[in-house]
């Protein structure tokens, strides 16, 4: 098995600093953040940008200002979203991948999203494969049910993705695929050749999905996006809290954890 890479979902679209005290909205609370998770064992912070009073947004310049100040703290690697928020253009969520990062995600289908609808048509998610490519940014396939696993194949299969292909399997988003054992383990034994993945747990199944991943030689997303509590009725108090337990939990099941660099050289990056 590879050494585990954490990756800490810092931010979100979603989540409102009443709901959460601890969320970092800043390029500046972002990069906090970002280095605490980093010197708790994340090897990738996925990021997500707002305005200062909190409104998601997918301007390139926050997105900018987000990656400095990541990296003026610490070498982790920035994966930015280009899933936004729901309602937000393909043009606009497309726009800060010309910042070149290491990583962006790629969501392969739409989705219910709770009481919305997370819109990725054919056409916009083939012009994003294709603008990554071009700017050589390496893509985290997003899977929220089954079927995007299979469209990701068959893109792969057509070269309109790079292989091998990095996935995330989201799951338990209240419309999306369970997060159950199950249905993750279904999910990995459906991947491609050579293929890396990384399993994202929502809400309450985050820990459950986190420590399956290690045991079955995934990698593990964590963080404030798709979870704000540290157990039932209470909540975490920083996002590299969340890191920090599965650092732990890995090192107990004697999985290694990933530093920035052997995370980028699993994932091929460059
Ligand atoms: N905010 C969600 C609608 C991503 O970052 O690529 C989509 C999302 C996925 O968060
Ligand atoms: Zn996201």
């Amino acid at each position: 098995m590879d050494k585990l890479i954490i990756t800490a979902a810092l931010t979100g679209a979603e989540v409102r600093r009443e709901q959460q005290p601890a969320l970092p909205i800043t390029p500046e609370e972002i990069g906090i953040a970002a280095a605490e998770c980093a010197q708790a064992g994340a090897g990738i912070v996925h990021v997500h940008a707002r305005h200062p009073d909190g409104t998601p947004t997918q301007d390139k310049q926050v997105y900018h200002q987000i990656i400095k100040e990541v990296h003026r703290r610490c070498d982790v690697i920035v994966q930015i979203s280009t899933g936004g928020a729901v309602g937000m253009t393909p043009q606009e969520r497309l726009d800060p991948v010309s910042l070149r990062p290491e990583m962006a995600t790629l969501s392969m289908g739409s989705v219910n999203f709770g009481q919305d609808v997370f819109l990725n048509r054919p056409e916009d998610m083939e012009m994003f494969a294709r603008e990554m490519q071009a700017q050589g940014v390496k893509p985290e396939l997003e899977i929220f049910d089954s079927g995007m696993l299979a469209t990701a194949k068959r893109w792969l299969a057509k070269g309109l993705l790079p292989s091998p292909a990095h996935f995330d399997f989201v799951l338990g988003v209240p419309g999306g695929m369970a997060g159950t054992p199950k249905a993750l383990m279904y999910l990995v034994s459906e991947l491609p050749a050579g293929a890396t993945w990384t399993a994202t747990g929502i809400g309450a199944v985050q820990l459950p999905m986190a420590t399956l991943a290690i045991l079955l030689g995934g990698h593990v997303r964590v963080g404030f996006e798709d979870n704000i509590y540290y157990r039932k009725g209470e909540l975490a108090v920083s996002n590299a809290q969340l890191v920090s337990r599965v650092a732990r939990i890995a090192h107990e099941l004697e999985r290694p954890v990933a530093s920035p660099q052997e995370a980028r050289r699993i994932l091929g990056l460059a």
